[in-house]
């Protein structure tokens, strides 16, 4: 419960979108087909280690306006947008919302209500759910497909069994939990695991799924040292999929790379300079 004198969730409110200086023309999507058609690439499925697969300009710039405006309209209610701290009193570098479950960084626990001020987190948009589920698919499809040519050319070469362990390497994922992370220009994350989930899903693989929008960021991943860690620069509208053998794989951002965001979306949507970021699990 709330105690007598700590603040309420709306001292929490963080708004992720700035107030526009002109009024913004509303059809500004339909009107600029001609800068659209660098969003008509369709999405490329990149598999960057072994159960972590990067779906590039996976979110269509129509889809990205929805969540960031879904996520500015949750982000300033009850349960919405603030600044986390970890238990040695250390404040995380971003603005953090969660969606579904609230996750705790102070005692790394998931819950129904956020200490900080007893708000229960907002429930996750069933469409966001929907874009979770079909790039599982996208990248489970990719998957298979590149198992079946290597499959393919091991079994011209005899050597087919070795090839069973890259089926199924992302399993199917119904998420609970959404955290929404927003970056300013000076945001960063440390490289860690997502590993408060239950023991069974983790066991299983069950994927975490990241969406990027807004200004592109440098993540690493693949190991605790940021010397040994790999890079990849993570833009608007990309999915990243780590699942499997790759479930616990070390991962963070080491910087917003600055006013990177497509100018369209900015357009739409009044996006501060920065980085949003969703990550869905299953508990
Ligand atoms: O912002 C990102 O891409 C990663 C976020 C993340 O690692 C987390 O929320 O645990």
């Amino acid at each position: 419960m709330l105690k007598k004198d700590e603040p309420s969730s709306s001292q929490f409110c963080f708004d992720i979108c700035q107030i526009p200086n002109v009024k913004l023309n509303a059809s500004l999507l339909s009107e600029n087909t001609g800068q659209l058609e660098c969003f008509k690439n369709g999405p490329r499925a990149q598999e960057l280690a072994s159960g972590v697969v990067l779906l590039k300009n996976f979110i269509n710039l129509r889809d990205q306006v929805k969540i960031i405006k879904k996520c500015r309209e949750l982000g300033l209610g009850s349960g919405g947008f603030y600044q986390p701290g970890f238990k040695n009193g250390a404040k995380l570098n971003l603005q953090m919302m969660c969606l579904g479950k609230n996750w705790d960084p102070e005692t790394k626990l998931y819950g129904h209500r956020r200490p900080i001020d007893d708000a229960e987190p907002p429930s996750i948009p069933v469409e966001f759910k929907h874009l979770v589920q079909k790039a599982i698919k996208t990248s489970r499809a990719f998957l298979k497909k590149t198992s079946n040519s290597i499959e393919d050319m091991l079994s011209k070469m005899a050597l087919q069994e070795t090839s069973n362990s890259m089926k199924d390497m992302i399993p199917k994922m119904s998420p609970d939990i959404c955290i929404v992370n927003f970056y300013t220009t000076s945001g960063k994350l440390g490289l860690h695991q997502d590993k408060d989930e239950s023991e069974k899903s983790i066991s299983k693989g069950l994927p975490v799924v990241s969406f990027s929008l807004g200004d592109s960021a440098l993540f690493l991943y693949g190991d605790k040292k940021v010397g040994n860690a790999k890079k990849v620069i993570l833009e608007s509208g990309d999915v990243l999929i780590f699942g499997g053998k790759s479930r616990l794989i070390y991962h963070g951002v080491a910087e917003i790379l600055h006013e990177t965001a497509p100018k369209l979306l900015l357009d739409e949507t009044n996006l501060r300079p920065g980085r949003l970021n969703l990550t869905f699990r299953q508990y």
